[in-house]
């Protein structure tokens, strides 16, 4: 079945002109203004139904002008248990990587899920993280972790959607081995998964599964030469039995453990080039285009449950022609209505 043209939802969705105070704070966003970037950001993170008007004609306005938009963001995430120290880790690799590429503009979105059981965003990545204020191509926004909707949440998706835009590289930092570390690869080109160094975390990764989500894994506070190495044996050997089971091919995994297994020291500074140097490297494995099908389909199932994926399963149709988000949102809500009027 073919886009109903005259549903109502879809017509919610004017296309205008960007209004002019947006146009300059996206200007000055690019130019990697903070203020204008957090702005926007809110108003990408913003729920109300008239917010969805306003990122609609911002990603017309970046559509129709790529030539004032030419960067287009990897996207890396770093997950992990609390305390394993991601955020001291992503701290150093920032420095590292502007250091090694003198045009690199990075943007860190740190999801904190301690910010809804205390009613605020915790302060302490800022402070733990000291970036140096002055570093125009470094960009760090902390996001609530939306507990309701479990998982990396929605905001993260729509800060994403703009940063991709604005940045060379998006690093995302998540918290836990629970369900928002299997949905961050959704949204990421290169998952890295960060452990502390014989804290057991590797059984309890593989007892949660999530030994399979990561593309590389990162034991952190290797500080001693000692203990990297034990730690390197003890990962790699978790790794095998985890794969072995899945898998069944010991052989092809020796090779792969090398590459995928990283030692670093956020302390000490050890590690750190090699790793800047393997993200500058990772190739792009995901396209804008997927995470919005990916996170389109997760509202859907949010809201109609398996009825309304089944209805954009069979009717892939009614997405045509839709370019943003939001359109395609509209048309997708649009067509389900039609079968459940
Ligand atoms: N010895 C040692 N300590 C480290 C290293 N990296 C981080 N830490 C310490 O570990 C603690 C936690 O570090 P964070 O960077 O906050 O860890 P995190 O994983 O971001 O923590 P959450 O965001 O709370 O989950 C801090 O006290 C850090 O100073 C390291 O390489 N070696
Ligand atoms: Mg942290």
């Amino acid at each position: 079945m073919s886009r109903h043209p005259s549903s109502p939802t879809i017509a919610a969705l004017k296309n205008q002109p960007l209004a002019p105070d947006l146009l300059q704070q996206l200007q000055q966003a690019a130019a990697f203004k903070k203020w204008p970037l957090a702005k926007l950001i809110s108003l990408f993170e913003n729920r109300n139904s008239d917010a969805a008007q306003t990122r609609h004609d911002i990603a017309r306005h970046i559509q129709q002008h790529p030539q004032d938009f030419p960067r287009d963001a990897r996207v890396i995430g770093f997950t992990g248990t609390p305390g394993a120290g991601k955020s001291s880790l992503i701290a150093e690799l920032c420095r590292a990587l502007l250091q090694m590429d003198a045009n690199i503009a990075i943007a860190v979105l740190a999801v904190d899920p301690s910010s809804q059981i205390s009613g605020g965003s915790i302060l302490g990545d800022r402070t733990r993280m000291h970036y140096g204020k002055k570093e125009e191509r470094l960009f760090f926004r902390s996001q609530a972790s939306n507990l309701e909707l479990g998982g990396v949440s929605e905001a993260t998706f729509q800060a994403t959607r703009l940063l991709r835009h604005l940045f060379d590289l998006i690093i995302i930092e998540t918290v836990g081995i629970g369900q928002s570390e299997i949905d961050i690869q959704f949204l990421t080109d290169h998952t890295f998964l960060v452990m502390q160094p014989l804290a057991g975390d590797q059984i309890q990764f593989m007892k949660s599964g999530i030994m399979e989500v990561p593309d590389s894994f990162i034991v952190n506070k290797c500080d001693e030469e000692k203990l990297a190495r034990t730690s390197y044996h003890m990962l790699r050997s978790s790794l095998k039995q985890a794969r072995l089971v899945e898998l069944g091919a010991l052989d092809d995994y020796r090779n792969a453990a090398r590459e995928q297994i990283f030692l670093t020291s956020a302390l000490k500074h050890l590690g750190i080039d090699t790793l800047a140097q393997a993200v500058l490297n990772i190739p792009r494995r995901k396209t804008a285009e997927q995470c919005e099908t990916c996170y389109l389909k997760k509202g859907v199932q949010r809201r109609y449950g398996e009825f309304g994926l089944r209805i954009l399963k069979n009717e892939p149709d009614v997405l045509t022609g839709a370019t943003t988000f939001e359109e395609k949102e509209f048309a997708a809500q649009a067509a389900i209505q039609r079968h459940i009027r």
